[in-house]
């Protein structure tokens, strides 16, 4: 029999914001809940940046309310990354209890959306950061919004370096990818577009630009060409809320990947897991059955105790 559409559980899609210090993820985060709210679909918001001062939006899981990070800092004597990061594994220990949270409400959601610390590479570098990630991937469709200051990327040298950043990160979380050009109040992301679809216009820019690296640069913009094919581009405002309806569009195509692409390879790594852990099990209990031949002990019959 055909299944009704009663019958069908929803899935919500995970948004990750990461970006450098001071991008805009957290104006972003603001603007996203409230196009969303606007929308009637209210979405399950988390915020994992233990030293944000001012929230402008509510959080349903905020790790601020698990773990006081000026604390973190005082009692293991650190500098503020190191509390950030201390806290962050703190909170990771229990990152089990916020996936039975998401879990409760994942039927009445259609989007999961995360803040990540301020420092990126406190959550793209670490452990815990990569198990955040990883554990929500597995459970759910994740994509990475990965939030850019425009802005603050007009010349082509510092461009570069944030699309090499964009590109490890790419290949450290193996999520699809929508690069977010916020700020397009200031500086429209056309040149950025451009610099992406033709090469040429790229190297142009480059080559006005005298820096003594300018060689290296062009060498490592070739490989970029590689990686631009792999994403989707967008430009926003996260004070104005212009482009919100692109970054919509572009995440629904990102959860078509995800199904597509992302999805079977989880399957398959978790169930290359089971399977060698399924095999320690068996070669262990050969082991076992080896040593008692050895010592001529008899296999006993449980189901002969019951009755005794
Ligand atoms: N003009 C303009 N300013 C923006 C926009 N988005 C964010 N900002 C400003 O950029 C600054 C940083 O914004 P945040 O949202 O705190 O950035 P963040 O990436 O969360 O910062 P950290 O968490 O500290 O790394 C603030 O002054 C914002 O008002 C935008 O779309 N346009
Ligand atoms: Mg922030």
């Amino acid at each position: 029999m055909a299944e009704t559409p009663s019958q069908e559980q929803k899935t919500p899609t995970v948004v990750l914001c990461i970006g450098m210090a001071g991008s805009g993820k957290t104006t972003f985060m603001q603007r996203v809940n409230a196009h969303l709210h606007s929308e009637k679909k209210v979405p399950y918001v988390i915020n994992l940046d233990p030293a944000v001062g001012n929230l402008p939006f509510t959080a349903n899981i905020d790790i601020r309310e698990t773990v006081n990070y000026k604390e973190v800092m005082k009692q293991y004597n650190l500098g503020p990354n190191g509390g950030i990061l201390t806290a962050l594994n703190l909170f990771t220990t229990k990152f089990d209890q916020v996936l039975s949270f998401v879990e409760k409400r994942a039927t009445s959601t259609d989007y999961v959306i995360v803040d990540t610390p301020g420092q990126i590479e406190i959550f793209t570098w670490s452990a815990s950061g990569a198990i955040i990630t990883d554990t929500l991937a597995a459970s759910y469709p994740a994509v990475v919004a990965y939030i850019i200051d425009t802005p603050r990327t007009t010349s082509p040298a510092t461009f570069m370096s944030n699309m090499l950043y964009a590109c490890s990160i790419l290949y450290k979380t193996k999520l699809p990818f929508i690069l977010v050009f916020n700020k397009t109040d200031v500086v429209s992301h056309e040149f950025a577009v451009q610099w992406m679809t033709d090469f040429e216009v790229f190297q142009q820019a480059l080559a006005k630009d005298s820096s003594y690296m300018s060689s290296l640069m062009n060498s490592m913009s070739l490989m970029l060409d590689e990686f631009y094919q792999h994403l989707r581009v967008v430009g926003v405002s996260a004070v104005t809320g212009a482009g919100m309806d692109d970054f919509f569009k572009a995440v629904d195509e990102a959860k078509v990947e995800y199904e597509q692409e992302y999805k079977p390879e989880i399957e398959r790594l978790i169930k290359e897991k089971q399977a060698k852990e399924e095999a320690r099990k068996q070669e262990q209990l050969n082991k076992l059955m080896t040593d008692m031949k050895v010592s001529k002990g008899k296999e006993i019959d449980i189901s002969t105790q019951e009755q005794q």
